[in-house]
């Protein structure tokens, strides 16, 4: 993946002959492919769970092993919490991590996932954790609903009176009413009547309707929506509306035509932060297409009625939500588009940045660093020599403000924090963490912090009042004679050094007292 992902990279930046480099940010992920996106919105955070292309097929067909799943608070710039499931957790299932949908209900988190079982045929099973990220374990130990007809990609969805329902199926769309332990159901499976009114004519009589697979069920401002992939194949994004949660649907029409070199497609649908988003997929990265796919979003707004626009594919994505925050622990795998680095869990927690080459990079969107940075520390680790994390501004070859060097560690995951010097870097940037070094790995990169460049406004303002007063004569004071070790104001130690030296001393403390008795 890591020298495909680099032609990515390549392509996307010169290929639209551009006079200067614009960097695409769809699709969301590129150390992996990714598909079959489910949104899901818990806690001010957008969570996408995702299907996982491997890059080696089996049989030259879906080769899928585990779900991934992402994080993000912009929309840009996503974290990559890991796999929290495979098919391996189900002891009955024998493959095929196909599509799920995960929602928070009764302080955990059910995703509910199509697999193959052991004795033939797709199921639903579903999976508890207490984390949205998991680690997820199987609620039953054997599926939720097996009908022997294309039981795959379940949709779930709880209304205001706590019902909640489990849509499914392909050629069908089956239904069932799951019970408050959202692990069981009450009354017997439905089979939605697909009529044309409902889901749309067909260009080929192949099947009843547009209907083919991947339904997104879900409610907004008293409209229930069911979103889903249309046929023939390659397919197309359509949806039905109903005033009930079970029908009758009507059909309201194509979403995103078909586009983007798979021949299948699958939506997920979301609010977030005011804003409405659009998730599907494509084969939009190197080596891309049915068998490996890739997660991209949409920004759109609904029309005044409630229905969609039509949404298009684009390598530009959704517009920043705010802007990040240098100057607390992010983490190396919060990527906003990268070339070469691919992530693995970290012995530390949670996953991190490895496999780094000379030249590999990261790109971070919209990096708010205020008045200026002085300091960057990085987690970092590596079994051989090290290299160098080079900070650059808005490019790969943009101003560079920092270079950390990282040393050797003695394994891949032992880790050490890495600190250098930082100039130049203020107000709102994309920044770009370039690694350097020999050839071979050069080291891994579990997160990174930057710490604010404190300009003393006044010299001997040592408690931060804005005047040079007795009140900082006293403290100088008693700092010298160690009745204090610091000053009440955040710059105190800084304002404290008249003379520059880098030192605060009897020096500092003459020259206070003559600034003081002269009034300067
Ligand atoms: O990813 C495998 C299958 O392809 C999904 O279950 C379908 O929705 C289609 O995207």
């Amino acid at each position: 993946m890591k020298n495909m992902l680099k032609l990515a990279v390549l392509l996307l930046v010169v290929g639209l002959f551009l006079p200067t480099a614009v960097y695409a940010e769809n699709p969301i992920v590129q150390t992996i492919y990714t598909a079959d996106p489910a949104p899901m919105v818990y806690n001010g955070v957008c969570y996408v769970y995702t299907g996982h292309d491997e890059d080696k097929l089996e049989n030259d067909f879906f080769t899928m092993k585990d779900w991934r799943c992402y994080s993000s608070t912009d929309m840009v710039n996503w974290t990559d919490l890991g796999s929290p499931l495979a098919y391996t957790d189900f002891s009955w299932a024998k493959g095929d991590a196909w599509a799920g949908q995960c929602i928070p209900a009764n302080g955990k988190f059910y995703y509910y996932v199509p697999v193959t079982q052991r004795n033939g045929g797709m199921a639903i099973g579903v999976a508890v954790a207490d984390n949205p990220a998991g680690p997820f374990k199987d609620a039953l130990g054997r599926p939720l609903v097996s009908t022997g007809t294309g039981d795959i990609d379940p949709t779930v969805f709880i209304d205001d009176d706590g019902q909640a329902y489990l849509y499914w199926g392909n050629p069908n769309l089956f239904y069932v009413k799951l019970n408050r332990d959202m692990i069981s159901y009450s009354g017997s499976v439905v089979k939605v009547p697909l009529t044309v009114e409902s889901f749309g004519a067909r260009s080929k009589n192949d099947r009843p309707t547009s209907y083919e697979e991947g339904p997104w069920f879900y409610k907004r401002s008293g409209l229930y929506y069911m979103v889903f992939a249309g046929g023939p194949i390659s397919e197309h994004i359509a949806y039905s509306t109903s005033t009930g949660p079970t029908g009758p649907w009507k059909y309201r029409g194509k979403i995103m035509p078909t586009q983007g070199g798979s021949f299948t497609n699958h939506a997920g649908v979301v609010d977030y932060k005011g804003n409405s988003y659009f998730f599907y997929h494509n084969g939009a990265l190197p080596d891309g297409g049915g068998f490996h796919r890739s997660v991209c979003a949409e920004q759109f707004k609904y029309n005044s009625d409630g229905t969609f626009p039509v949404i298009n594919m684009t390598s530009g994505g959704p517009a920043q939500i705010g802007t990040l925050n240098p100057y607390v622990r992010n983490e190396a795998e919060t990527i906003c588009w990268e070339s070469g680095v691919e992530t693995e869990k970290c012995s530390e927690g949670g996953m991190n940045a490895g496999y780094i080459e000379n030249g590999d990079w990261i790109k971070v969107k919209g990096v708010d660093f205020g008045q200026g940075a002085a300091a960057f520390e990085a987690r970092v680790a590596s079994a051989a020599d090290g290299g160098n994390i080079e900070l650059r501004l808005d490019s790969t070859s943009g101003k560079l403000v920092g270079t950390c060097k990282v040393t050797g560690t003695g394994g891949w995951q032992t880790w050490t924090t890495k600190t250098c010097s930082v100039s130049g870097a203020s107000g709102v940037h994309d920044l770009y963490l370039k690694f350097t070094g020999g050839s071979g790995y050069l080291f891994n990169f579990n997160w990174y912090t930057f710490t604010k460049d404190v300009t003393p406004t006044l010299a001997g303002d040592l408690n931060g009042d804005a005047s040079v007063d007795a009140t900082d004569f006293a403290l100088m004071k008693m700092y010298l004679l160690g009745a204090i070790q610091d000053f009440p104001a955040e710059n105190g130690l800084e304002a404290g050094d008249l003379n520059g030296d880098g030192i605060i001393d009897a020096l500092d403390f003459a020259v206070f007292k003559k600034n003081l008795l002269s009034g300067n």
